[in-house]
């Protein structure tokens, strides 16, 4: 704990990759992990343009149910820990996979966010984005003054990455001297595939995780724990 401490006093850049094992304590369901079902589905059936096709009103019944969880959550010990650490860092972007907003609520400024946003409804006619706080709608699924059919603007299976967030993603794992991962299971890609890269670009790499991932064994220090413990002792 001591050494990965000094590497984070001494590094003057950091790049940091979160996943939803850091909202997990904010009670915030996971992807994976225990509770992170929502009636009988799993998210990878309800996260994809085929899903909402078929049935867009089910689909939005999921965003509508985690729009009003997230809406009485608060950000955890672990949020704010990478707010201080941003604030004592020259150089520090945060690259995350989550899209809750919990990170903006927690005070993060230079936020990368891969996989949008749920509080962001994009017209699926005209294109329009706006940001919507909604937890209850009059109608599911919501429709655009066009007429036309809102959606999530959210990164779906199958879905590509937005081209900006990924090049600035890759740009700050590459430059880093230090990759903070905290709270991701490391399977969906592209986004874990920054692991690795941070690695071979040199970085010192730190995972926080309550359980190991496929890329425990490369990383510098992987700490097993909560990020709402852990990162506030590391930071
Ligand atoms: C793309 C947004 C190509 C929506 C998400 C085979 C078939 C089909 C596709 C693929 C395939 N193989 C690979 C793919 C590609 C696919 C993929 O990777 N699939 C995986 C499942 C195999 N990827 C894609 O489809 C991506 N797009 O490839 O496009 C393309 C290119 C060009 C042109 C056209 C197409 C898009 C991926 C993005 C999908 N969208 N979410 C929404 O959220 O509503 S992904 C979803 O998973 C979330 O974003 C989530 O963040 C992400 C990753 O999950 P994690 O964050 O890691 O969360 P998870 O629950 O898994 O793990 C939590 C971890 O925290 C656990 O390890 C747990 O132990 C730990 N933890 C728990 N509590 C705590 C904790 N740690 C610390 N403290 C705690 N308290
Ligand atoms: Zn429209």
């Amino acid at each position: 704990m001591e050494e990965a401490r000094r590497w984070l006093e001494e590094a003057s850049r950091i790049a940091v990759l979160t996943g939803a094992g850091i909202s997990a304590e904010s009670g915030v369901p996971t992807f994976r992990g225990a509770g992170g079902l929502w009636r009988q589905y799993r998210p990878e059936d309800l996260a994809t343009p085929e899903a909402f096709a078929r049935d867009p009103k089910t689909v939005w019944e999921w965003y509508v149910w985690r729009r009003k969880l997230i809406s009485k959550a608060q950000p955890s010990a672990g949020h704010r820990a990478l707010v201080e650490l941003e604030e004592r860092t020259p150089q520090f972007t945060l690259v995350t996979q989550n899209v809750d907003g919990l990170h903006d609520r927690a005070g993060s400024r230079n936020i990368c966010k891969l996989h949008g946003d749920l509080w962001v409804v994009r017209c699926t006619a005209c294109g329009r984005e706006t940001w919507d706080g909604r937890t209850s709608f009059p109608e599911l699924p919501p429709r655009c003054e066009c007429g036309g059919l809102l959606r999530p603007a959210v990164v779906w299976f199958g879905e590509p990455l937005p081209p900006e967030a990924w090049q600035t993603a890759e740009e700050a794992m590459s430059a880093a001297e230090v990759a903070l991962i905290v709270g991701t299971s490391a399977v969906v890609y592209p986004a874990a595939g920054l692991i690795p890269l941070a690695k071979q670009a040199g970085a010192k790499v730190i995972e926080v995780n309550l359980e190991a991932t496929p890329y425990s064994g490369i990383v510098d220090k992987s700490f097993r724990g909560k990020a709402g413990e852990v990162l506030p002792q590391l930071v």
